[in-house]
């Protein structure tokens, strides 16, 4: 494997070998991603549409009821909880609602009661453009702690879509934590824009994370065959896809004419020309330095690789690993990078 343009970054891949992989809970119904709760429980969503409330020491194997009303929704993707959870009881929900042929990724605020497992004051308070294919989705949230929701949307097969302001398939949005569209946000008064976008030209970015010690938003992104990137996420950045890759289509043939273009952002990282198929994403700040965890399924077939199923395996590895307390399924690996 490539590390790609390593002596820009300073960016070093870990070997590895020293990540231990215990299994506290499962087995789920295609997980996609996880919630720590102060009390050492967690949630993890379910593609299927549910939500499943794991409590340490108790029986592992989850129940398969749906949670309330979450059971119209076609498919759970991420879920975040409010900074102030404790406090608010605020979570926020990324889901796939539609058709099989025509369907939004929406985000649901909603509070959640742990001691019976309610969903209350539900609201929608993002929807995106539609789209066909239930694949590239992307769907990630991430939340800062002065109230604004940043979510990754991919491309969902529709390539040049994630050049067109007019929608919002790959793109990244930033809006509040109420819905509403920040005044700063970059194309907020341009006519004919989305006024959620934050960013644009991505093609499955499907982990999003904050570096707290900084304040850096980062994203991992699928590439195409090759070509997987490790993006730093600035306002109204243009990064490049599908005008600009390091990868090629899975027939071998080249997509964009150039790695680069004037005017887009370069990957910060790049694995080329095997993809190492990232995933989840999770940035922990130790005292002398930062660890990147992305969830990868490297040496999986490129068909699995894009399974939200596996997908969300590995977000919940990345997840657990900063809290010391590991969820795993066998075939999953995990890249660190460490600055
Ligand atoms: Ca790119």
């Amino acid at each position: 494997m490539d590390h790609g343009p390593d002596d820009q970054t300073g960016l070093v891949l870990a070997g590895g070998a020293d990540l231990v992989a215990e299994r506290v809970a499962g087995p789920f119904d295609m997980p996609w991603s996880v919630a720590l709760l102060a009390d050492g429980s967690f949630l993890v969503t379910e593609r299927p549409g549910h939500l499943q409330h794991v409590r340490p020491g108790a029986d592992t194997q989850p129940s398969r009821n749906s949670r309330g009303t979450l059971r119209r929704h076609v498919g759970l993707l991420d879920i975040a909880l409010d900074p102030e959870f404790a406090d608010s009881r605020l979570v926020y929900i990324s889901y796939l609602q539609g058709e099989e042929t025509s369907s939004a990724i929406k985000v649901l605020r909603a509070r959640y009661e742990e001691s019976d497992e309610a969903m209350t004051d539900e609201e929608v308070i993002f929807e995106g453009s539609t789209g066909a294919s239930l694949e590239l989705l992307g769907g990630r949230l991430a939340l800062t702690r002065d109230g604004y929701l940043f979510l990754s949307l991919g491309d969902r097969w529709e390539r040049d879509k994630a050049q067109d302001l007019s929608g919002t398939a790959g793109t990244i949005i930033r809006i509040r934590t109420d819905g509403t569209i920040p005044d700063d946000n970059p194309f907020r008064f341009r006519e004919g824009a989305r006024p959620e976008i934050w960013s644009y030209g991505h093609r499955n970015p499907q982990g999003l994370a904050f570096d707290r010690a900084t304040g850096e938003l980062w994203s991992d992104e699928h590439g195409p065959q090759g070509g997987d990137e490790l993006n730093l996420i600035h306002r109204s950045g243009n990064y490049g896809w599908p005008i600009a890759t390091f990868g090629v289509d899975y027939s071998g043939r080249a997509i964009a004419v150039n790695s680069e273009q004037p005017g887009t952002e370069l990957p910060v990282h790049y694995w080329v020309p095997i993809s190492i198929a990232p995933s989840g994403l999770t940035i922990e700040t130790g005292p002398s330095s930062t660890e990147m965890w992305i969830g990868t399924l490297a040496g999986r077939s490129w068909s699995s690789s894009i399974s939200p199923a596996i997908a969300c395996s590995a977000s919940i590895i990345c997840s657990k690993i900063s809290s010391a307390a590991f969820v795993t399924f066998a075939s999953i690996q995990a890249a660190r990078f460490m600055f």
